[in-house]
């Protein structure tokens, strides 16, 4: 028990370090973790419970295939068994050994289907990122809010406390929670894959197409990723980070992020006044003496009153 402890005590005290430094829940790879990350979408759930049921079928047919073995090397040993049987045929065992394996296969296929046209087949979405690769880092749009920005490895020397080394990114990746995210992936030079092991999600990153997958994340937090395709000797320095926040942090986000609207523009005098007046106060006396001024000329003083 205290060498259970001497050796999770140091875990414990970095993962509890890492959450307060985050002050939010945060997933990725732990040190001699065993299974998978905590699901955070749909997805990645219907992924764990799909691997929960192979568990226990692959379990029980291993079990099974050992107690066989086991039985029939000590029941049929020489010693016990001096003669052995010579028939090569049984009409019940082979029917048996025949379609018991085919009704396990399809015990298997039909979960496997659903699950695989579930993550395929993407729902409507609410928004829309594109992720590019690049040696060795990704750049990210928004295309519907005009957002984009790249995103690197944060060195070893420039890491904060709590921040963990190779996974973190300069710029996040920011979504909205409950919220259909539609991701399309692409690269500017080699094979690269966008992947969140606690999504559920990877997706290769070719050069000259388009690939597209989704999630919906359901609780806010930090979730990391790592491209999850060889793409040269700095393959493993391009993580991904993806932070899930409420719809209305989401907002501020962007309207943080979006470019500013363009400048007004340059206009002569004569159609600036009339037309664009700053404020109502202003514009006021400008109408008002804009026809005393300019309209009604004094006749006395045009040039053709003297002719008169
Ligand atoms: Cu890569």
């Amino acid at each position: 028990m205290r060498g259970i402890l001497k050796k999770t005590l140091p875990f414990l005290s970095f993962l509890g370090v890492t959450l307060l430094s985050f002050g939010l829940f945060a997933d990725y790879p732990r040190p001699w973790e065993m299974t998978f990350q905590e699901p955070a979408t749909p997805v990645m759930e219907k992924i764990h419970s799909f691997h929960n049921l192979l568990i226990w079928i692959e379990g029980g047919i291993a079990i099974f295939v050992i107690s066989l073995l086991l039985y029939v090397i000590f029941k049929f040993r020489a010693s016990k068994n001096p003669v052995p049987a010579k028939f090569s045929h049984n009409t019940l065992i082979e029917i048996i050994w025949t379609t018991v394996p085919v009704i396990i296969l399809i015990v298997i296929a039909i979960p496997s289907f659903k699950l695989l046209y579930f993550m395929d087949v993407v729902p409507k979405s609410e928004l829309t990122i594109k992720a590019t690769g690049h040696q060795w880092y990704w750049s990210y749009e928004y295309p519907d809010q005009k957002v984009s920005f790249d995103s690197f490895l944060i060195e070893d020397d420039k890491l904060k406390p709590g921040q963990m080394r190779l996974l973190e990114t300069d710029n996040h990746v920011v979504v909205p929670v409950n919220t259909n995210v539609r991701v399309i992936t692409t690269s500017a030079d080699v094979i690269h894959s966008w992947a969140i092991p606690s999504f559920g999600v990877k997706r290769d990153s070719v050069p000259g197409r388009l690939n597209e997958t989704w999630f919906n994340v359901k609780k806010e937090g930090l979730y990391y990723g790592q491209c999850s395709e060889l793409c040269g000797t700095k393959h493993g320095f391009m993580p991904i980070v993806v932070e899930a926040v409420s719809p209305a942090k989401f907002q501020q986000w962007i309207a943080m992020k979006a470019p500013p609207p363009p400048p007004a523009p340059v206009a002569t005098p004569a159609a600036v006044t009339p037309s664009v007046p700053t404020s109502p106060v202003e514009a006021k006396p400008a109408a008002a003496t804009a026809p005393q001024t300019t309209v009604p000329t004094p006749a006395p003083s045009s040039p053709q009153e003297p002719k008169k």
